[in-house]
């Protein structure tokens, strides 16, 4: 019945004696918590929750993450007056700005968006070292690399918004702010600055990226979820002996649209997709007012867009009497 199909949840749970991992290299930390299983984990994930492996890296950058996080709170709940039913009502649109224009990309006080500085300081430095983690924790494992670099993408996008764009333009008045609407405030407003962004071809770009890895992701989890059946969710098995599952799944997309993925390809188209969202974004928020100032003049020029007809005075009309 085609109601069974469209389940979250896993169907079959298999639940063998804890797992703890193949042994640590020396020099390692050792692995935290008794290991359990919780049933309802399971329908999502594995039912396994533990051990965990927190390092030096992990601790460091959650202690950086969560001074970031208390700079913020509290420069938020300072902002309305330490009310905290105002702090917890207001939340979505309280801010922790960056420093005004006259400050460069000088220091400037501390509420004058040192707080800023500072937070943006600890998050990078927590996100660094997330990142580190990710790299280091794959190794361990003997693992390819490939999380971390794809996570080095969305870390790209970051560094250039709050970082390295403000300091190519001479101001940390041009970065994000911290908050939930403020931070959409300002892409908005960046939209407008810089005469609409629809027309920067690196965010049409990353768009596209954005909206294959969407299609991509819901036709990947759609074909192996129809040919789990025949096991097709064990990737690896279908990737080094093909078997029925694959050759299944293969042949749909070559009968529906005379091409397809192979079991390995598809992963690699996935991993491509996501990654050069962020990657092109990044070029595209980088050229922002630094190479160009008016993307829709700079598509005027370049024959993308028509010039708006000058419709009224003061513009002069050709061929109409003033
Ligand atoms: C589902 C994985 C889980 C991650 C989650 C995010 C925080 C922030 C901090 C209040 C897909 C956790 C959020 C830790 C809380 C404070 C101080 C990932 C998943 C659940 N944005 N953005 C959101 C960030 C930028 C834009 C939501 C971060 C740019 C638009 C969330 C960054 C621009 C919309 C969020 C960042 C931009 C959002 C949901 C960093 C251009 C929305 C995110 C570090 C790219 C949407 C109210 C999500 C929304 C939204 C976080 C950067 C635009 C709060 C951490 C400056 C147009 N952004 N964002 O699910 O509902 O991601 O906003 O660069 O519509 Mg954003
Ligand atoms: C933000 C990478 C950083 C995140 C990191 C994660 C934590 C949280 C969490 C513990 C997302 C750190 C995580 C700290 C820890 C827990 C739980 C990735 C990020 C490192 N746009 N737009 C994009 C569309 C318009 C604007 C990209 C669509 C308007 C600006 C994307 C539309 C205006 C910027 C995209 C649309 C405008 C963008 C983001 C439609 C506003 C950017 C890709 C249909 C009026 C960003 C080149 C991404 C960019 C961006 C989509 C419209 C402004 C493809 C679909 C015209 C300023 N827009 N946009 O991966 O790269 O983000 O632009 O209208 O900066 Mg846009």
């Amino acid at each position: 019945m085609a109601v069974e199909y469209q389940n979250i949840f896993t169907r079959v749970q298999v639940r063998g004696p804890v797992h703890i991992g193949p042994p640590m290299a020396p020099g390692s930390w050792v692995r935290q918590g008794k290991p359990f299983f919780v049933y309802w984990f399971g329908k999502f994930g594995d039912a396994q929750v533990g051990p965990f492996y927190l390092g030096f890296l992990g601790l460091a950058s959650i202690i950086c993450g969560v001074i970031a996080i208390e700079i913020i709170g509290l420069n938020m709940w300072a902002s309305v007056g330490w009310d905290p039913v105002q702090f917890v009502r207001q939340l979505p649109w309280l801010a922790l700005e960056p420093p005004p224009p006259e400050y460069g990309l000088s220091l400037p006080p501390l509420n004058k968006g040192g707080w800023w500085l500072v937070a943006g300081f600890f998050l990078t430095a927590s996100i660094l070292l997330w990142w580190l983690r990710t790299y280091r924790r794959a190794r361990a494992l003997g693992m390819g690399t490939h999380v971390a670099w794809a996570f080095a993408a969305a870390i790209w996008l970051y560094l250039v918004l709050g970082f390295i764009r403000p300091v190519l333009m001479g101001s940390w008045s041009e970065a994000v702010p911290f908050g939930i609407f403020p931070h959409l405030d300002w892409t908005a407003a960046f939209s407008i600055r810089y005469g609409n962004l629809f027309y920067n071809p690196f965010h049409a770009l990353s768009i596209a990226f954005l909206y294959g890895s969407v299609l991509l992701f819901a036709m990947h989890g759609a074909t192996i979820l129809a040919v789990s059946r025949f096991g097709g969710e064990r990737e690896l098995e279908q990737i080094t002996d093909r078997g029925t599952a694959a050759e299944r799944a293969a042949l749909f997309w070559r009968w529906t649209m005379g091409f397809n993925a192979t079991m390995e390809s598809i992963h690699r188209w996935a991993w491509w997709f996501a990654v050069l969202c962020p990657l092109t974004g990044g070029i595209g928020i980088l050229l922002t007012g630094t190479a160009v100032d008016n993307w829709y003049l700079w598509a005027v020029k370049h024959g993308v867009a028509p010039a708006y007809p000058a419709v009224f005075p003061p513009f002069p009309i050709p061929g109409v009497t003033q």
